[in-house]
């Protein structure tokens, strides 16, 4: 019998699976599944052959059952690690990235991973980045990019603008030179005029629930009251705050250092003020001492009459609210900490239910809600129902107004870099600001430029910078900031669905057709920025009539971490395995049945040497088993228990395997596929090769397709194995083997479940609450479980 030899059979195979094209069969529903494109940083890590193996083994289930399945990739190609590279090495920012994209390309095609390559996007292509160039060009003539004055990282001595991650603890990267922040005109795109419809449609997604959640923290909508606060001397400072339930227990406000009415009001204590910066800047928002300058002037608390003191604060932020806050040490944590520090009094004017707060003896704030108190006629009112009427009451009065406030920034896209989207504007010195127009378009990168790290290239180059005015014709100069690379990743799963379309980013029809994604897969780490900003996007282009969604992304999967000894595989941690080796040493097959048998998707993956080994060993007694089953080696007849046995099993399986599939439960897929491959070679031992072992291992060799797509291949062509559909199960046999057992909770009838006898108390008991959703409306703990087989499941919770 032939050797399993893994080598040569992905060898065989893999030209073919990275061939595939996508048929779009008008009988067949389609489907948009999509994986985030990678950074093309040198070579794939496991973290993107996790990503990838799941998405293209779903791929594969989707097809055997029945669906035109897009399966796109591509790559983000622009970048500062390109341009670092050029930097150090003096290698040219394209050469560097087209060569990793070619090793990481035949990692992916090694892999057996089947995407429709024809549609390839490569983001630092120009028939890719004039697009990003269009699409500016849209915005700007829609009102949503403009520019204005932003702070930047700028290291004196290399005389160039550093990118956060080019700060070392406030020292530049490569010359150890102290940063300092400058601040430069910059494009910006006005992401918050969609605040509030990207907070509304996040219902609408099937996403995590904790990335839904980090969006929401993102956007960071607060409903709270802008409050006046007159100063002793003339004028006022307004403060944002959402609890005006607190206002009459305000005993100091703080205001940011960057606060403009410093100008006037603390003149003489410039120093101390800028020596407050300096710790304002190099400190972590969350982080360490919070420290004040107190002024010499004076605000009024506007309902108590009362004169407090004005603190410069290094903890108030400019950019939120009002850069300006009231500070209640009785009621807020950094408040009663500021007040301990600074020895400043406070006042207590809530109390918990029941309790008198003594201010002398409190140890911390008290900021839950309860009983008002020391507030003239709000006292005795519950705190939190009482905000509205105090927000009222001070409006009435002219003393405040409602107010919402975002934490969501506008969108700052300019890098000044060279390895991106120029941003096709010029700067004429008669017409001011000038947008290149769509016909000249692209703008296009020059090559051949000088990378010395002093400085941005593009501005070094006076081919480039200068030019024409498009309107007037006199001399110009060109915009040398280039595009921040989340601008290329908002839009690329547009692209893809119409990747060759000369006149247009691309065709709304065909997009309107495929569009949104219905299953996109990639890293949590993406939750916040890239989530957003493509969502962003999306909606802008709906409003320009090129699409007919508002949402991209109809389900999103994240991907737990990579973990090897306890911590998170890379390479600052030395602990990383590389995808060479795996596909070397082991094969893709075994490397894609670890990675989904290891653990389920979402959760952390543990590897192991052992555990790829296993599976080694599992694949090849696959391939002798279908082997022996395809030989002319004769067997015996199967008793008639052994054959309902076995179609029982059989039938369960596929259930199992097709139900856990559509739930990427990869791992008790493939665990239930191994249980009946052992089951079947136990049959084999017995029996030998009896007559239903030839379409067994067919059936087997269907199952396992999906998730190790080259021995499967292979065996199917050998023995003429259609893989081109899922097996069937008969869900009759499956019932009729089956018990009713009934469901009861807390003694009251709730449903029924049908059991296998195979079954442990603890299986039914999850099936059981799964089915009724216990959990949703029962949150008291599960004290015991009685089982009587056949008969009553019952379920006593505790409340
Ligand atoms: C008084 C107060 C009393 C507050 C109290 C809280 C608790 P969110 O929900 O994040 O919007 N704040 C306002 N502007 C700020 C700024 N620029 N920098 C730092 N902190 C600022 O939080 C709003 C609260 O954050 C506001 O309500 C304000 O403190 C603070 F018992 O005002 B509060
Ligand atoms: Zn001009």
């Amino acid at each position: 019998m032939k050797e399993y030899n893994f080598k040569e059979i992905e060898k065989k195979w893999k030209d073919f699976f990275a061939s595939q094209k996508f048929v779009e069969n008008p009988s067949k529903k389609n489907f948009y599944l999509l994986e985030m494109f990678p950074y093309p940083s040198g070579a794939l890590h496991m973290g993107h052959m996790r990503n990838y193996t799941i998405g293209d083994t779903y791929k594969r289930f989707l097809e055997m059952n029945g669906y035109n399945v897009i399966y796109p990739m591509g790559y983000d190609a622009f970048g500062l690690p390109a341009e670092n590279a050029a930097i150090k090495s003096g290698v040219d920012p394209r050469k560097w990235t087209f060569s990793n994209i070619e090793k990481m390309m035949s990692q992916q095609k090694q892999m057996g991973l089947s995407y429709q390559w024809d549609r390839v996007i490569i983001t630092c292509e120009e028939n890719y980045y004039r697009w990003n160039q269009w699409f500016f060009l849209k915005f700007l003539e829609k009102g949503l990019a403009y520019r204005k004055k932003a702070p930047i990282n700028w290291c004196p001595s290399c005389k160039t603008v550093l990118a956060n991650e080019q700060v070392h603890n406030g020292k530049c990267w490569r010359c150890e030179a102290e940063v300092e922040i400058k601040s430069l005109e910059q494009w910006f795109l006005k992401i918050t005029s969609y605040a509030e419809e990207l907070l509304n449609d996040i219902e609408t997604l099937d996403w995590p629930e904790r990335v839904k959640l980090q969006q929401k923290n993102w956007l960071g909508k607060s409903e709270g009251v802008r409050i006046k606060f007159p100063l002793e001397t003339e004028g006022f400072v307004e403060v944002f705050t959402t609890r005006p339930d607190t206002l009459w227990g305000a005993t100091f406000m703080a205001i940011s250092c960057n606060h403009p009415v410093l100008e006037k009001i603390a003149e003489n204590q410039k120093e101390e003020i800028e020596n407050l910066k300096k710790i304002a800047l190099t400190q972590s928002e969350e982080e360490k001492e919070k420290h004040g300058v107190k002024l010499s002037v004076k605000a009024i608390n506007p309902v108590t009459g009362e004169k407090i003191p004005i603190f410069a604060a290094n903890f108030v932020l400019m950019e939120y609210g009002t850069g300006a806050i009231m500070c209640v040490p009785a009621h807020d944590k950094r408040d009663f900490a500021f007040a301990k520090k600074y020895n400043l009094p406070v006042r207590v004017v809530i109390n918990p239910p029941g309790e008198n707060l003594n201010p002398e003896k409190m140890q911390e704030a008290y900021v839950e809600e309860g009983i008002i108190v020391n507030s003239g006629k709000f006292n005795g009112k519950n705190s939190k129902e009482a905000i509205s009427e105090i927000i009222d009451f001070l409006e009435e009065k002219k003393l405040g107004r409602r107010e919402i406030q975002w934490k969501l920034r506008d969108w700052l896209i300019s890098r000044q870099r060279y390895w991106g989207t120029p941003i096709p504007v010029v700067y004429c010195e008669k017409c001011g600001i000038v947008p290149v127009p769509e016909n000249e378009l692209p703008v296009k990168l020059p090559q051949n430029v000088r990378f010395t790290g002093s400085g941005n290239p593009l501005e070094k180059c006076q081919e480039f910078v200068n030019t024409k005015c498009p309107k007037c014709s006199s001399p110009a100069k060109r915009e040398t900031d280039t595009l921040d690379t989340f601008f290329d990743s908002s839009w690329y799963f547009l692209r893809y669905l119409d990747s060759k379309n000369e006149n247009l980013p691309f065709d709304p029809k065909i997009a309107n057709k495929y569009m949104p994604v219905d299953q996109y897969i990639g890293g949590i780490e993406h939750a916040t920025m890239h989530l957003i900003y493509a969502r962003f996007f999306t909606k802008v282009l709906r409003d320009l009539g090129l699409l007919k969604t508002g949402e991209p992304f109809k389900k999103l999967l994240c991907q737990g971490m990579v973990i090897k000894d306890g911590a998170k595989m890379s390479k600052s941690k030395g602990n990383v395995v590389s995808v060479d080796d795996i596909l070397e040493n082991y094969g893709a097959d075994a490397g894609r049945l670890f990675i989904l048998f290891a653990s389920p998707p979402e959760r952390d993956l543990e590897w192991s040497d052992e555990g790829i080994k296993g599976c080694v060993r599992f694949l090849n007694r696959f391939w002798q088993l279908v082997q022996f089953a395809f030989s002319d080696e004769k067997g015996e007849k199967l008793p008639q228990k052994e054959k309902d046995l076995l179609k029982l099993n059989l039938s369960r399986t596929i259930k199992k395997v097709k139900d856990d599939l559509k739930n990427f439960q990869f791992n008790t897929a493939i665990a239930a596929i191994q249980e009946l491959l052992n089951f079947v070679q136990k049959l084999k031992n017995l029996y030998s090769n009896f007559e239903e072992l030839k379409e067994t291992s067919k059936i087997l060799v269907q199952l396992l397709h999906p998730f190790a797509p080259f021995i499967t291949m292979e065996l199917a062509q050998s023995f003429e194995i259609p893989l081109n559909k899922f097996p069937e199960y008969d869900e009759k046999i499956i019932k009729s083997s089956q018990k009713e057992v009934v469901i009861q909770v807390n003694g009251k009838l709730r449903g029924k479940i049908f059991a296998n006898e195979s079954e442990s108390k603890d299986d039914l008991l999850k099936k059981a609450l799964e089915k009724e959703k216990i959990k949703k409306f029962i949150t008291g703990e599960i004290v015991k479980t009685v089982y009587i087989p056949g008969k009553i499941l019952n379920i006593v919770v505790k409340y």
